[in-house]
């Protein structure tokens, strides 16, 4: 049986009253993105909106919806100061004249739908968001080292609808109930320290580093111990990233030939699921860095992104570092 603790309670009780409002924002949004989501089949919001964004890629008119709808909910608190979302070029900085210097002190940056070719099948997507503190300017604020962020989170729109979230002390989840309202359905979550999935697009194994597929070989050839692997690959980040959550194993998302930087954006995906990770003891890494220690240069930018229980990521880091070294030895 749920507990009837709404998320905006729980995070007040947690971390405050100001940060409980961002939340109560979010989840606000999130209920309609999620309704608009389960009809969308009726009312004609599938498909391309016609517009290309920043990452030149097809707008969604879900996309569109989700990002317009976070931007007015969270431009409606005082205490956000702005926020940077992967659907727009710039940081959106709104205008606190009437409110006092004290008022405005977070900046929210969100990837507002996740996992765009999937919402015309049906299939699972997401809200990912990070939040962190206002200190001077907006760009200079959102380029830090992901450590610093206050507070992170993800709805994953799937036959439930459920917010995970972290403020730093531990990860909780609510599941939406029937009146609209996020109730607290799991807290101290925990990610197995072994799992039984792997999940990559294996479709371009042929373009990762050799340290890669040498690794996922030695995962399926039992190396690294545990029961045998099985595969698992959604293509929405969220979803993923929850079934790594609540099952254990190892999300990989390497760079390419076609995307020779990763193709996961750091700012608004890695980072903000890198706080879940290792609030729930699970790690992250772009390959041989934790990802949390990244220091950022631009807002899009892109990384390689491995996540999920400690063994199989610090077994991934420890084998990208040694392939580093061996190259680093043969170039001398
Ligand atoms: P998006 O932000 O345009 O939706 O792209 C991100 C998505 C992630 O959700 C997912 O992990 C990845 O792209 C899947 O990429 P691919 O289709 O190359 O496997
Ligand atoms: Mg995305």
């Amino acid at each position: 049986m749920a507990k009837t603790v709404t998320v905006e309670e729980y995070v007040a009780a947690s971390a405050g009253v100001q940060l409980a409002e961002v939340f109560g924002a979010i989840a606000g949004a999130a209920r309609e993105i999620e309704w608009k989501i389960r009809l969308a089949g009726l009312s004609d919001v599938y498909g391309a909106f016609g517009a290309v964004n920043v990452q030149g890629e097809q707008q969604q008119k879900l996309d569109v919806f989700a990002n317009d709808l976070l931007t007015q909910t969270l431009g409606a608190l005082p205490q956000v100061a702005a926020i940077v979302s992967e659907e727009d070029e710039g940081p959106v900085v709104f205008d606190r004249k009437g409110g006092t210097d004290g008022d405005a002190k977070f900046v929210v940056i969100f990837d507002p739908l996740d996992g765009s070719s999937n919402i015309d099948v049906n299939v699972n997507v997401g809200t990912i968001f990070s939040v962190v503190r206002l200190h001077g300017d907006v760009v200079a604020s959102v380029l830090k080292p992901g450590t610093e962020q206050v507070a992170a989170g993800y709805v994953l729109y799937g036959p439930a609808a459920v917010l995970v979230i972290t403020t730093g002390s531990g990860v909780a989840a609510f599941t939406l109930d029937e009146d609209g309202k996020f109730l607290l359905t799991a807290e101290a979550m925990k990610m197995p320290e072994q799992g039984p999935y792997y999940s990559a697009n294996e479709a371009n194994a042929a373009s990762w580093p050799a340290a890669y597929r040498e690794y996922l070989l030695g995962l399926l050839r039992g190396e690294l111990g545990g029961n045998a692997y099985s595969a698992r690959y959604i293509g929405s980040l969220v979803a993923d990233f929850h079934r790594t959550l609540l099952k254990g194993g190892v999300f990989l998302y390497p760079h390419t030939d076609k995307a020779p930087q990763g193709k996961l954006r750091l700012l608004y995906e890695a980072n903000p699921l890198a706080m879940i990770a290792e609030q729930a003891d699970g790690a992250a890494v772009n390959g041989a860095t934790r990802i949390l220690e990244v220091q950022a240069e631009r807002i899009h930018q892109r990384t390689p992104l491995v996540i999920g229980s400690r063994r199989e990521v610090e077994a991934l880091q420890k084998a990208v570092q040694k392939a580093a070294l061996k190259d680093a030895g043969e170039a001398k």
